[in-house]
């Protein structure tokens, strides 16, 4: 018997387990066991390890032990560590977007020969965004403005909020924002902010906390903003684009090279020099190189390049477990520091490339901008050489592989919708949903969460939604359980669709004789910072409405929710005025007001808030009819 009843529903996945458990390799799902039962305590928000007097816990209703040594209360415990979560999350999207910043800077100061504007329409849009001079200028002259904005949205404490948020909002979230008083000026400082607000003996009030977090999550969401667009700029806006996914995609003939983690600025560049050393593969008796993506720079691959998407989040060492995965090249971010320990029983090499990101017995090396294509060329060159140590009789590799369709930028899918009303694209799809054709519109995100078997939550709320006629976008590990599932795919649109969602996919197919392939059940906007997209067709709904975004039959939902990165996520959500769905659960039950402001007041005040809901049926329910009351609504009031 199996010790490790908490799974995944991951056929590729399930495969390699077996092999795994025969082989009596360790991997996440046995680890996750091994730690139930989980303390209670900081499951429900209420352990305080702020200071070192802790770690404080709430044992009681009431008396001493109700409180921490300080006299901290539950609902400051839980608000504390519920929004330095938020922080944490906004730290690391904004830590990967200044990392494409500082690419772009290099590039406009001749210092990064390998990278280029693959995108000045994009580049031309953004600058026009921000409100930066585009007349009779050069390229690099307009995006070194761009720059420069990117710059002091980190930085400077400025009269201004930033940029790269503001220029995005509906005129009534700005407004909304403002009166608030959560409009962060500087991503930087709006993070430290929170951890200093949140310290020993500062804020102990649940109310000026969570609006400390809601502020944040907007910094989150500018972080996002410059990490999505900057990367369009530099690598292309998406296009749809034809590939494969799940643990099937690794080739046995192939040196095969698995890039993990996050920023295209890394991934992009092993792609494009792995296209041009086929002949050094060969050398070795290889048929040519396959790059394979996990994660979101995966996702990000896949995106622009195609590129096959292997695995996502919980499943990363099962690509090793294939035994024919040469390299797994890492930067930041979701990288399990497992990978290293499964890899040891294998030929396969860890590169870490980033220096805020090293493995203990992994190999490091230090990518930089300035030398990116010859870093570049390293990299391939060590799965090469790792290809001649492959053990043939450790090699195993699922027959699990699905056609899917990606590519899905708001630019990609406006051009779409633009072939059926050429003067108001986003009608096609706010139209749709008041003649009931749609119930409306899904943001499905986030991670996974071996709380509950993986994959399993994502798929069933995507059923579901689809079923019911809700159009749905995807980013993340969520679009990457779609794309392992086949769900990513026009063929799943027959089996999963309804019959309004199957008509409108019909009318946007018969108005574009140019796609090569049909339309999929889900559409892949992108990775998780490219949940910026989505909130890019939330904005453009709400004006095509003339309405707010608390008014748009538009829904949020991360059924696997694991990262504090999506917790930001679904924080700016929520501020936004998305109904929000969680499928994992949060550590806030710890205190009934802090529960009650994200489940209720929050949508007093800003018209989202989250709907926690373990049962991902009953979650895609909730989310039905929060569409259908706001479709309903709109349809009375017009
Ligand atoms: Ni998002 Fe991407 Fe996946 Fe979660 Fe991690 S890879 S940035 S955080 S686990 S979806
Ligand atoms: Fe305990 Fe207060 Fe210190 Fe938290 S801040 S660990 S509740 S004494």
């Amino acid at each position: 018997e199996p010790k490790n009843p908490l799974r995944t529903t991951d056929p590729g996945a399930l495969e390699m387990l077996k092999i795994a458990h025969d082989s009596n390799v360790e991997t996440v799902f046995d680890r996750v066991v091994a730690q139930q039962p989980q303390c209670q305590f900081g499951y429900k928000g209420v352990c305080c390890r702020i200071c070192i007097a802790g770690p404080c816990r709430v044992k009681a209703d009431d008396g001493p032990a109700s409180k921490g040594i300080c006299g901290a209360t539950a609902y400051t415990i839980v608000s504390r560590n519920l929004v330095r979560l938020i922080a944490g999350g906004a730290a690391s999207h904004s830590e990967h977007a200044r990392h494409v910043l500082h690419t772009v800077h290099e590039l406009v100061e001749g210092n990064a020969p390998d990278y280029q504007i693959k995108s000045p329409a994009k580049l031309h849009k953004l600058a026009e965004k921000l409100g930066i001079a585009t007349l009779d200028r050069s390229d690099i002259d307009i995006l070194r403005d761009v720059a420069e904005l990117g710059y002091a949205d980190f930085g400077r404490y400025q009269e201004r909020p930033l940029a790269f948020l503001d220029s995005f909002l509906t005129e009534g979230r700005r407004r909304k924002f403002k009166h608030t008083n959560i409009m962060p000026r500087a991503i930087d400082g709006t993070v430290t902010e929170m951890l200093a607000q949140t310290a020993m003996g500062v804020d102990a009030d649940p109310v000026n906390i969570i609006f400390g977090g809601l502020k944040t999550s907007l910094a989150d969401l500018a972080g996002e903003y410059i990490g999505t667009t900057l990367s369009d700029v530099l690598f292309g806006t998406p296009e749809p684009i034809v590939s494969e996914s799940n643990l099937g995609v690794i080739n046995p003939k192939m040196v095969n090279i698995a890039m993990h983690g996050h920023n295209p600025v890394l991934s992009e560049m092993v792609v494009a020099a792995a296209r041009k050393m086929t002949a050094e593969a060969k050398q070795v008796g290889a048929e040519g190189i396959n790059v394979v993506g996990i994660c979101c720079t995966g996702n990000e691959l896949l995106m622009r390049q195609g590129v096959y998407l292997a695995t996502s989040s919980a499943s990363q060492e099962m690509a090793i477990m294939t035994g024919a995965l040469d390299a797994m090249v890492v930067d930041i971010q979701c990288i399990y520091p497992a990978v290293q320990t499964v890899a040891e029983c294998f030929h396969t090499k860890i590169i870490t490339t980033e220096a805020i990101m090293k493995i203990p017995s992994a190999q490091h090396l230090a990518f930089s901008a300035e030398t990116a294509a010859e870093d570049a060329r390293k990299l391939v060159n060590i799965a090469i050489e790792a290809y001649k140590h492959r053990d043939p009789k450790k090699i195993s590799i699922p027959n699990e592989r699905h056609k899917l369709v990606a590519g899905f930028s708001i630019e990609a899918l406006t051009d779409i919708m633009a072939k059926v009303n050429p003067d108001r694209p986003m009608s096609v799809l706010t139209d749709a949903i008041l003649s009931g054709q749609l119930k409306g519109v899904a943001l499905m995100a986030g991670c996974n969460n071996l709380k509950r078997p993986q994959d399993e939550g994502h798929v069933t709320v995507l059923k579901e939604l689809v079923k019911n006629d809700v159009f749905v976008i995807a980013t993340g590990c969520s679009a990457g359980a779609y794309a392992k599932f086949g769900l990513m795919s026009p063929l799943a649109v027959d089996a999963y669709a309804g019959p309004g969602l199957k008509s409108f996919l019909k009318t946007l197919e018969e108005a574009n004789p140019q796609l090569t392939t049909g339309l999929p059940l889900v559409f892949h906007v992108g990775s998780c910072v490219d949940n910026s997209r989505g909130a890019d067709l939330a904005f453009a709904m709400a004006n095509e409405l003339g309405v707010d975004v608390p008014r748009v039959p538009f829904v949020a939902s991360a059924p696997e929710a694991m990262h504090e990165k999506a917790v930001a996520i679904g924080t700016w959500c929520v501020t936004l005025g998305l109904p929000t769905h969680v499928g994992s659960m949060p550590p806030v039950e710890g205190s009934d007001l802090v529960y009650g402001i994200t489940t209720q007041i929050a949508h007093d005040v800003f018209g989202g808030n989250f709907i926690f809901e373990m049962d991902p049926a009953v979650g895609a329910a909730k989310m039905i009819d929060a569409l259908e009351y706001r479709a309903w609504k709109l349809r009375v009031h017009r």
